[in-house]
């Protein structure tokens, strides 16, 4: 694959009845964080263009940038934030309501990062494998005791893991569905992987919230699909696996969970009050309409101009800001609205991967956490507004020392 592909039809239903609504700029990869001595180089930037499938619906990406320059060495991990860490135990908790697990019972996360997920299948006593193509990630998962399969999901890939280890009770994806381009291939990965009575989990954020809450910002590289309940479940007709039950969380500025079986098991019953209620919640929010999206489009651009010219009246007062999360999203919000070290001093962050470097396209640098404490910034704009909880609690002193948070999703505000 070269670097970049444009794609011409529906990952799902293959129509070429495309409508191109929302063009954030030609950015950087959102996590292609930069070591100091190669700021001068130049950094390859490709087009974030976002598209709706007029006939199933599903909002994509125009262009593929290639994963393996996406993901082979990749800095973000779980477990810098408390949030998701505790909504990791609770995944763990219901995945063990929705299926019996045992001591015999192997569960497969794709996509497993560090192993933070796997920990809490662990601690019940389950055997666990991970699969992630981020070489640096691999290492420190096996530090972590989670054994984890280098590479990307395939159908070889899955062969291969039921032959060395066996087939999984339970398979899960936690933001990562998104990330998979041939998605036919992806679902039959999974067949291959579950056992008879096996379940599929997978978790990402709702297009329904996104949409909503203005979450632009969400829409970047990795993410190749924004996925409707609709959308999923026309996928799912060319597979051997369905769609049984569906629930909706507050992770990520909302989140779905979409649960699978294989189609042959019939010992799970469909939950087909759930289903219906959210394609309802879909067709009365008018998802599969264009018109949501031209709207949403106008509104991004709006928010934009809001953001850049209070900021600008922040700096004219001398205000010093300070950027809190290096998130990918955040480096998406920082290229588009081309803030950079004009605005912006700093990044803190307290992923340690992440410190000492540089921020995509902008360059902006990045900090611990602690070094707001010494410089006493006027502003923290909360780039990881989806732990804008987590982090006010977290800082609370600074708030007490006068300093003042902003947010920019779902509108410019300070708080
Ligand atoms: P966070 C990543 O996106 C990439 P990002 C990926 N594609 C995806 O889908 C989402 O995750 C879910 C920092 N932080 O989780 C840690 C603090 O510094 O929103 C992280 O760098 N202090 C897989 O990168 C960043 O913010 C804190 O107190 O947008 C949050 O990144 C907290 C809570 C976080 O994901």
């Amino acid at each position: 694959m070269s670097s970049v592909v444009k794609i011409k039809k529906c990952r799902i239903c293959d129509s070429t009845n495309l409508l191109d609504f929302l063009f954030l700029g030609d950015i950087p990869i959102p996590n292609g964080f930069i070591n100091k001595k190669d700021l001068k180089k130049k950094e390859k930037k490709y087009p974030l263009t976002v598209t709706f499938c007029k006939d199933c619906s599903l909002v994509q990406l125009r262009y593929i940038v290639n994963p393996k320059i996406m993901f082979q060495n990749y800095l973000y991990i779980p477990s810098s934030s408390k949030t998701r860490i505790e909504h990791f135990k609770n995944l763990a908790a219901t995945t063990s309501d929705h299926t019996k697990l045992n001591e015999k019972s192997l569960v497969i996360d794709i996509g497993s990062n560090d192993g933070s997920l796997l920990t809490f299948f662990k601690n019940l006593g389950c055997e666990v494998l991970g699969v992630d193509p981020a070489e640096n990630l691999v290492k420190v998962a096996e530090l972590n005791g989670i054994r984890t399969e280098q590479g990307y999901i395939s159908i070889p890939l899955a062969k291969k893991i039921v032959k060395k280890h066996k087939r999984a009770s339970a398979v899960l994806a936690t933001n990562v569905v998104a990330h998979i381009s041939d998605l036919k291939e992806f679902l039959k990965s999974l067949d291959i992987l579950l056992e008879e009575k096996g379940i599929f989990i997978a978790q990402f954020p709702y297009i329904v919230d996104l949409i909503k809450k203005n979450q632009f910002d969400t829409i970047y590289h990795e993410h190749l699909s924004y996925f409707s309940l609709k959308s999923l479940m026309k996928l799912s007709q060319h597979s051997n696996l369905e769609i049984y039950s569906v629930e909706r969380n507050d992770l990520d500025g909302g989140s779905i969970r979409v649960f699978w079986k294989k189609k042959s098991n019939n010992s799970i019953i469909r939950d087909d009050k759930k289903i219906n209620k959210l394609l309802q919640v879909e067709e009365d929010y008018g998802l599969y309409q264009e018109k949501i999206y031209l709207k949403f489009s106008a509104t991004i651009k709006k928010i934009k101009k809001d953001t850049i010219k209070k900021i600008k009246e922040l700096k004219a007062k001398n205000k010093i800001i300070v950027g809190y999360g290096a998130a990918a999203k955040g480096n998406i919000m920082l290229n588009y609205f081309g803030i950079g070290t004009r605005h912006i001093d700093y990044l803190v962050d307290s992923t340690p991967y992440k410190q000492g470097l540089y921020s995509p396209g902008v360059h902006i640098p990045i900090y611990d956490e602690f070094r707001i404490y010494e410089d006493k910034p006027d502003y923290l704009l909360i780039l990881a507004w989806n732990f804008k909880k987590e982090i006010m609690e977290k800082n609370r002193q600074f708030k007490k020392n006068g300093g003042k948070f902003i947010i920019s999703v779902p509108e410019f505000e300070i708080l």
